[in-house]
């Protein structure tokens, strides 16, 4: 497939839902206001339609929003939204929103439940909260959360004394890839975003990362510069994804043998002397025992392991080696895959380390200098009695905690019970892998307290649910945004909040003074706060609710040299190509490759991913989303379908291995996708009929999922361990 750059760049712009913005010149809110006679009213403030973090410059007139734009003085938006950015109208007025605190009056999942004041409903889940802690200790109280709303209510949970708190953006996303690179080079690829320099990139290697499904939007953007540069894009996929379609090397790998690819790039890189020399002997340790153990993985090899011609595997090794250091082998980010996901992050940094990307023109930027002071206003939180489950047994469960151990934990009751769990941000049910294990654990609590947006499934679950505003209605934050440069954001409401909702800030203070923990609460609004903060930081909080964004003058790190070299935060100060750290807890230091468990005869491993109009389950319901995508299919290889004897758009079911049944679901017949791997858009298959718009609309890859593969390494669950065989709906 050829694109030429001018149509690439229209096609690019397309693919975020059709409806990216022309840059707009913005010297802040008012001016703009004025220049325009001051009809319509503009508010700068911080997307939450995904967490890319971007600066979104509203427009409302008459009170309502009418449109929302890119701030072009944003470092994460650069002037665009994405198609789900420009959409968080649709979620600020859509008619299925929590509107007010309910408590449930039927079992759970029988969906029937008694509307109650703010006050009723906080001191019902107060009672509760005493109770279970009197009864049980405070660490059975445990919090999940994703994004913006979680910091309000683990400041609860710890001032109550647990420290059981846990994010699935770890177990369930980066926290393999994170833990590996910190292993490598003391630190993860990411501060806000993922510090790759595509724009300035020669070769980029993109390992599943779909970008362009993946609509993280400045690292988008960033992606269509490189392309429009002539960089050279390989895509190693077994489906023939949007990112591929702009590469000059699709490789459709056989799922689950990326390690095999990449551990014999790094010997094909130091058998041709194609690394860069100067920056491994001074800057690395363990390479001679690297260059030892890589040796056997020889392109024969691994042409055989992973279905891929010797010829490609050969060739992009050479053209890595010969534009390093200005290439990249970019890190990815959804990683949790197979169960050994750390290990093929290990071998991606070490494959970065020997072509020296990091800190060079084209690889990973460094982080910003200078941190951002803290701004504390409560007590210390009281230290827990005893020792939080949330990292398990894994002793590099980095810092956010493990959302399957807590699970575990709930059921088991072992070392302690836990009895209440506070959700926010996170529709557990369709993010964590084995949803019988999530339903089981739900049955053991006394209290599920649920602050969301929107009725999803999860939060039908719940004994009391508190509705948030959307992130359109609300002060939060200020953000610290670390890309190139240092810079703080602000989030503030754009209108009132809507019905009875309101800020999580304002929930959890709430919850605090209703649980006598007035200490914990915050002082007066949480703009005041903001303001407090503002001045710690030397910001001109005026001047940041007029623009969104301001930069920290200074604070962007150079690339490196000879004369600035980076200084790496492992143990041996340099980066491990060899790690100490994995071999004193009896795990390889160096990679080593192990075949995966492949779909037997008849079966096809069962991948997923994204859309670019939609983030997981979040926006299903959106009204504009939901107009451009309604609902998922599974993508199956052309040869198999006619094997199978189904057209396209044939409705089917999928039955995994151990014989659970997907909704009924069509099927995209395509050339796009391996033969032994079918793939779908995750978020899909919504069970909770008070979204009346995604109700039963396409089929969850969650719901297929119940085997899960935990890496040892850091306790995060593979879920492309699956197998499905494809049945004919009648
Ligand atoms: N529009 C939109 N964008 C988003 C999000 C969203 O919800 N919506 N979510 C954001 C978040 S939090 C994340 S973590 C990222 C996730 O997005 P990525 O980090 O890009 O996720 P991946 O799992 O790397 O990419 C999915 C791709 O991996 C391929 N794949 C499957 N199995 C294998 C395999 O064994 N080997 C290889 N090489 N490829 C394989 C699939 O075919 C698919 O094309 O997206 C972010 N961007
Ligand atoms: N099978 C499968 N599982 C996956 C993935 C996959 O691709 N396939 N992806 C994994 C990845 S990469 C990630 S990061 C996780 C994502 O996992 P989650 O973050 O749990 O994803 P969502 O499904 O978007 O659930 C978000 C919830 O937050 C609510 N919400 C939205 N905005 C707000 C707000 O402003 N305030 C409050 N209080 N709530 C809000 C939504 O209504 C929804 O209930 O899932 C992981 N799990
Ligand atoms: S990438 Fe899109 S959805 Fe995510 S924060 Fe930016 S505009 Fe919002
Ligand atoms: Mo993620």
């Amino acid at each position: 497939m050829s694109f030429s750059r001018r149509s690439f760049l229209k096609y690019a712009a397309l693919s975020a839902g059709g409806t990216l913005l022309a840059e707009t010149p913005f010297m802040g809110a008012k001016a703009r206001a004025q220049a325009e006679g001051g009809k319509a009213r503009y508010v700068p403030t911080t997307c939450e339609m995904c967490f890319w973090k971007c600066g979104v410059v509203a427009k409302v007139v008459d009170g309502k929003v009418v449109k929302l734009e890119g701030n072009p003085l944003h470092p994460q938006s650069l002037g665009k939204l994405c198609g789900r950015g420009q959409a968080g109208i649709g979620l600020l007025y859509d008619k299925d929103r929590l509107k007010v605190p309910m408590i449930r009056t039927g079992a759970r999942g029988e969906n029937r439940y008694k509307q109650a004041s703010w006050d009723e409903a906080l001191n019902y889940v107060a009672e509760k909260l005493t109770t279970i802690k009197g009864k049980y200790g405070a660490e059975s109280i445990a919090l999940f959360a994703h994004g913006s709303p979680g910091t309000y209510f683990a400041n609860v949970v710890r001032a109550l004394g647990s420290a059981n708190i846990s994010y699935p953006s770890f177990s369930q996303c980066l926290g393999a890839r994170n833990v590996a690179w910190e292993l490598t080079f003391g630190e993860a690829p990411q501060s806000t975003c993922e510090r790759v320099d595509m724009a300035n990139s020669r070769v980029i290697v993109l390992f599943g990362t779909h970008l362009g499904e993946n609509m993280h939007n400045s690292q988008n953007q960033e992606f269509a510069q490189a392309v429009a540069n002539g960089a050279r894009i390989v895509v190693v996929d077994p489906r023939f994804s949007t990112a591929a379609g702009k590469a000059s090397t699709w490789m459709p790998i056989k799922p689950g043998t990326d390690l095999a690819l990449l551990l014999t790039w790094i010997n094909l890189v130091i058998t041709n002397g194609w690394y860069d020399k100067d920056y491994v002997n001074n800057y690395t340790n363990g390479f001679d025992k690297l260059a030892a153990e890589v040796k056997h993985y020889t392109p024969e090899w691994a042409a055989r392991e992973t279905e891929l011609p010797e010829h490609d595997i050969v060739e992009v090794a050479r053209a890595l080696g010969r534009n390093a250091p200005n290439v990249m082998v970019h890190p990815g980010r959804h990683f949790s895959w197979h169960g050994n996901d750390t290990q093929r992050g290990r071998a991606m940094a070490i494959l970065n380390a020997l072509l020296g990307t990091w800190g060079r023109p084209g690889g990973i930027w460094l982080s910003p200098k200078g941190k951002l002071a803290k701004l504390t206003e409560h007590p210390a939180y009281p230290e827990p009695k005893r020792d939080s489950v949330v990292f398990g047994d894994y002793p590099f469960a980095g810092g956010e905690g493990l959302t399957n151990v807590v699970r575990e934990t709930t059921i088991s009751g072992d070392p302690y019970p836990i009895k209440a769990w506070i959700v926010t941000g996170t529709n557990l049910l369709k993010t964590m892998p084995n949803q019988e294990k999530t339903r089981k654990a739900i049955d053991k609590l006394d209290l599920l307290v649920s602050i969301d947006v929107m009725p999803t499934d999860t939060v039908m679950m719940a004994d009391v649910i508190l509705p948030e505003c959307s992130y359109l209605e609300r002060h939060d934050g200020l953000f610290g945004i670390e890309t190139r440069e240092a810079g703080v954001a602000i989030r503030q409401p754009v209108i009132e909040p809507l019905y009875q909702s309101k800020p999580a800030w304002w929930i959890g203070s709430q919850l605090c003074r209703a649980l006598k923990l007035d200490d914990y609460a915050v002082k007066g609004t949480w703009e005041e706060r903001m303001r407090r903060e503002a001045k710690l930081w030397n910001i001109d909080y005026q001047e940041l609710a007029d623009k969104g964004y301001l930069s920290i003058p200074g604070s962007a790190a150079p690339y490196f040299t000879a004369d600035n070299p980076p200084t790496f935060k492992t143990k041996s100060k340099k980066i491990e190509l060899y790690s100490a750290e994995l071999e004193d807890e009896s795990f390889a230091p160096i990679p080593k490759y192990q075949a995966i468990e492949q779909p037997p005869a008849g079966q096809y491993r069962l991948l997923y991913g994204r859309s670019q109009v939609h983030t997981f389950s979040r926006t299903v319901n959106n009204q504009w989303l939901w107009e451009l995508f309604k609902e998922n299919q599974v993508w199956l290889n052309a040869k198999e379908a006619a094997r199978l004897g189904l057209k396209d758009l044939a409705l089917v079911r999928l039955v995994n291995q151990d014989g659970i049944n997907s909704e009924p679901v069509r099927v995209k017949v395509t050339e796009r996708i391996r033969p032994d791997c079918v793939y779908m858009v995750h978020g899909f298959g919504q069970h909770s009929p008070a979204m009346t718009r995604a109700y039963n609309r396409g089929a969850d890859d969650q719901h297929l999922i119940s085997k899960y593969k935990i890496d040892p390494i850091c306790g995060t669950t593979g879920m492309r361990v699956n197998f499905v065989k494809i049945v004919k709906e009648a």
